[in-house]
């Protein structure tokens, strides 16, 4: 695919991200309807699905060939990364969405043959986008973000989540402990697209998880590798994108350190 039809997607995805921001921010003043997928932390709104939908239309419309892969639902079966695929998270952060109204992001990222080339992720309440095109650099807003260097564990601020450092059937905790211990700190935002984002923008050095789906990182992985972030599994391994994973960004070196540390 050409420079210009690259730029078009960008442009396009761009506009229908805030519009669909425009939407969330709208309907905080509405009554939400919320049900519940697996349990009572496995939340789903009204306006997930409706801001997906909104994607879908658009997408559709614009780009017929392109095949879409949203937590909701409502896009294409996506059995193989053959051609662009654009991958969609209307809301990441539903719990923070309904409790706080604050914390959440919308989050596209977009693959030519399984290869990142557009990320998104727009903090819709901070007014905070986090883009970039393969190759292109990244940025915050209008903001070139700096390539990520080196850090020590002793200085760096990880994200993690309290629940893989208590007993838990995806990793032994105790791996995870003297990071945590060792760490300048730790902090937990509830919303993996923006603890991505905020690895690519040196908020946070490090963000370790033991499960989440490709709508939830896909734009993040490609934002990270632009600023020469590492990411990989928990085990050092390769992501597959359309599959679900852990997942391990970091500084380059300190990717290496930790890691060095879990699989001891
Ligand atoms: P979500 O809000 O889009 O579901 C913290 O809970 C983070 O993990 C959020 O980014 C959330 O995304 C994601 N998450 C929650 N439950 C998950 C699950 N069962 N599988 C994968 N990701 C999940
Ligand atoms: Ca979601």
């Amino acid at each position: 695919m050409n420079v210009s039809t690259w730029q078009t997607i960008y442009e396009c995805a761009e506009k229908w991200i805030f519009e669909a921001g425009e939407l969330l921010k709208q309907s905080f003043t509405e009554k939400r309807t919320i049900t519940y997928k697996s349990n009572f932390s496995d939340l789903v709104t009204d306006m997930d699905k409706k801001v997906e939908k909104f994607f879908i239309g658009k997408i559709n419309e614009t780009f017929p060939e392109h095949k879409i892969l949203g937590e909701e639902g409502f896009g294409d079966e996506v059995t193989n990364a053959d051609g662009v695929v654009w991958i969609v998270d209307p809301i990441d952060g539903t719990t923070n969405f309904v409790n706080q109204q604050f914390n959440f992001a919308i989050s596209v990222g977009i693959y030519e043959n399984g290869e990142g080339k557009i990320g998104f992720i727009y903090d819709v309440v901070r007014g905070e986008l986090f883009h970039c095109m393969k190759g292109k650099g990244a940025y915050l807003n209008e903001k070139k973000l700096p390539a990520l260097e080196n850090t020590s564990l002793n200085e760096a601020v990880i994200g993690i989540n309290a629940t893989w450092v208590r007993p838990n059937t995806r990793i032994d905790h105790h791996r995870l402990i003297p990071i945590v211990k060792n760490a300048r700190g730790t902090r937990s935002y509830g919303s993996a697209a923006l603890e991505l984002a905020y690895v690519a923008c040196g908020r946070l050095d490090a963000y370790i998880t033991m499960r989440l789906s490709p709508w939830d990182f896909a734009a993040g992985i490609i934002l990270i590798d632009e600023v020469g972030g590492i990411v990989t599994t928990a085990s050092g391994d390769e992501i597959n994108v359309l599959d679900k994973n852990s997942i391990f960004a970091a500084k380059p070196g300190l990717h290496e350190s930790i890691l060095k540390e879990i699989l001891r």
